[in-house]
């Protein structure tokens, strides 16, 4: 936990996928209460947290789920960028404001469509959304605070399950029934996220594989794998003129998510109509854990690992280092 500061931090130090976790994002306004929250959540009770002023990233853990927080407004752009690829990977959006104070209700608004916009419209997702400190006289009811938001047009969102609350963490009003519909829903979107890699594929910059893990049934042709790769690739450089991003192709039955920082390319196949934001986030953990590896011995164990996958469904080759 703790404010992130600006520094040199390169971005990749900030971006942590590695640990385990279902990754939800708490969201919203300073002052709403997403500290409170996540203190209550862990110890049961009300804990007067120490204010932060600005933009502030926190991440906590609590049982199977890992809760990445933000504070919005006022954040600058490169900030935003690590809000926007935790918001776009996570399974779910808690976004907390606070009902008592009416002023930053527009603001709110604008920040909870932006988040709801990166999600897209495909990969299933959740949203919790809570109208904090209900304990206090000011705090606006449920109903206004809804159509104001507009919250109403969510019905439209088909791919996302959400609810409201009006909450006080103080009191501890309704906290018990947000934990509630959170654990049931998470493990229902857990399910629909889970995604069986047809291949994953790693290589150099040259698109020579170092290791390709293939499903069984799946017969494809390495080196053509690798051509395919490193089209991409500089397909990648000269789009954006830079490493590090994600690139994301359809083609016949599958998706390919591609990744390339300045070692390696990571490639990942999945089936069309499995989860796409899921994969991302895989990959992300996976370039993360060997970008800075030195010893390549345990590699495929590492993979198989951090990929979920059962190896003895799976072929593995290993190419040269
Ligand atoms: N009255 C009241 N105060 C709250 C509630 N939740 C949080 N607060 C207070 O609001 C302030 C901001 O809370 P905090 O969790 O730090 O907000 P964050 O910036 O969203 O993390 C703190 O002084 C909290 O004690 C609540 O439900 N009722
Ligand atoms: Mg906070």
């Amino acid at each position: 936990m703790g404010v992130f500061r600006l520094r040199n931090a390169k971005q990749s130090q900030i971006l942590k996928f590695n640990k385990k976790g279902i990754p939800l994002v708490i969201i919203g306004l300073p002052q709403g209460g997403k500290s409170t929250f996540v203190k209550r959540v862990k110890t049961g009770e009300f804990f007067e947290t120490r204010a932060t002023m600005g933009m502030q990233f926190e991440t906590a853990e609590i049982g199977d789920i890992r809760f990445d927080i933000f504070d919005l407004g006022g954040h600058k752009s490169y900030r935003k960028t690590i809000w926007q690829t935790y918001t776009k990977l996570a399974y779910g959006l808690i976004f907390i404001i606070d009902s008592a104070n009416p002023e930053t209700f527009d603001l709110a608004k604008k920040e909870f469509w932006r988040s709801i916009d990166l999600k897209g419209d495909q990969d299933e997702f959740i949203i919790l959304f809570l109208c904090n400190k209900s304990d206090l006289d000011e705090s606006v009811d449920l109903e206004t605070i809804i159509n104001h938001m507009e919250l109403y047009k969510l019905v439209e969102k088909e791919n996302a399950s959400f609810q409201f609350f009006k909450t006080s963490m103080k009191t501890g009003e309704n906290v018990d029934a947000t934990l509630k519909w959170l654990v049931s829903n998470t493990s229902r979107i857990v399910q629909k996220r889970t995604i069986h890699p047809q291949m994953f594929m790693l290589a150099d910059l040259e698109g020579f594989p170092i290791l390709e893990i293939d499903k069984m049934d799946l017969e494809e042709d390495p080196s053509l794998m690798a051509g395919f790769l490193s089209a991409i690739e500089s397909f990648s450089q000269k789009l954006f003129g830079k490493t590090g991003i994600l690139q994301f192709m359809q083609s016949g039955d599958y998706k390919y998510i591609v990744k390339t920082d300045d070692k390696f390319i990571y490639s990942l196949i999945i089936k069309m109509d499995e989860c796409q934001e899921e994969a991302r986030r895989l990959i992300e953990i996976v370039s993360e854990n060997v970008y800075n590896m030195e010893n390549f011995g345990i590699l495929e164990g590492i993979i198989t690992q951090l990929l979920n996958i059962d190896p003895s469904e799976y072929v593995l080759r290993k190419g040269f280092i």
